[in-house]
């Protein structure tokens, strides 16, 4: 009995150690990063819209506000997915997943190939027991997350309205993999912000884009 029972317990070592090693290898077999662009080179090759600015000593692409960019990335190895990479800075007073047709909802996405795979709401506003607007951010809209939450940086000031205040600019690294598999990969970044009541609606709250990054995947 107690040999058989050895057996038993070998054999289910031997079944639980291949099925995961096997699960390992058949997860992510390649990864190559084949496009890395923070805007230092101001290497703007295959973008449209885009233009750059300096903004605390950093040049960055931007800054906009109901406004589509995109970059065309060609000639990408055989893959079949990619993950995206991108540095977006919340410029002033984003109001998040505000719905009064005045304020927000302040949306920010991006689409892959033309097709929106990603949606969201940024809010700068701060977060007390009487006022706290906010945002979808990390998850896609609509989740009510807390103002800034999942920053990589809030300290930077606002590029505008809020351009005295030490806290206006929000810094959010985004990092998805999609399935993917053609030869080129086209990214357009855009926003729908609402603010009907600013004299500026762009001084008021706008984006920009700090990195983009690209690697290709190999996944089995
Ligand atoms: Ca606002
Ligand atoms: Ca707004």
């Amino acid at each position: 009995m107690r040999q058989i029972l050895k057996k038993i317990s070998f054999y289910l070592l031997c079944f639980f150690l291949i099925s995961t090693i096997s699960s390992c290898e058949d997860r992510l077999r390649s990864e190559l990063m084949v496009y890395s662009n923070n805007f230092g080179q101001l290497d703007l090759t295959n973008f449209d819209n885009s233009r750059l600015f300096i903004f605390q000593n950093d040049t960055i692409m931007g800054a906009y506000h109901n406004e589509e960019v995109w970059v065309k990335i060609p000639d990408l190895p055989p893959h079949n997915a990619v993950k995206v990479t991108i540095e977006v800075l919340a410029h002033d007073s984003w109001d998040g997943n505000v719905d009064d047709g005045v304020s927000g909802p302040d949306f920010w996405y991006y689409k892959l190939d033309d097709q929106e795979v990603y949606r969201t709401t940024f809010s700068n506003t701060v977060c007390e027991s009487t006022y706290c607007l906010r945002q979808s951010y990390p998850d896609q809209f609509f989740k009510q997350n807390f103002p800034k939450q999942g920053a990589v940086q809030t300290n930077l000031p606002g590029l505008c309205l809020l351009a005295n205040q030490p806290n206006g600019t929000t810094r959010y690294a985004i990092t998805k993999i999609y399935p993917h598999s053609q030869r080129e990969l086209k990214i357009t970044m855009g926003d729908e912000l609402m603010q009907t009541n600013a004299p500026v609606p762009q001084c008021d709250e706008s984006w920009s884009i700090a990195k983009i990054e690209v690697s290709v995947l190999d996944i089995r």
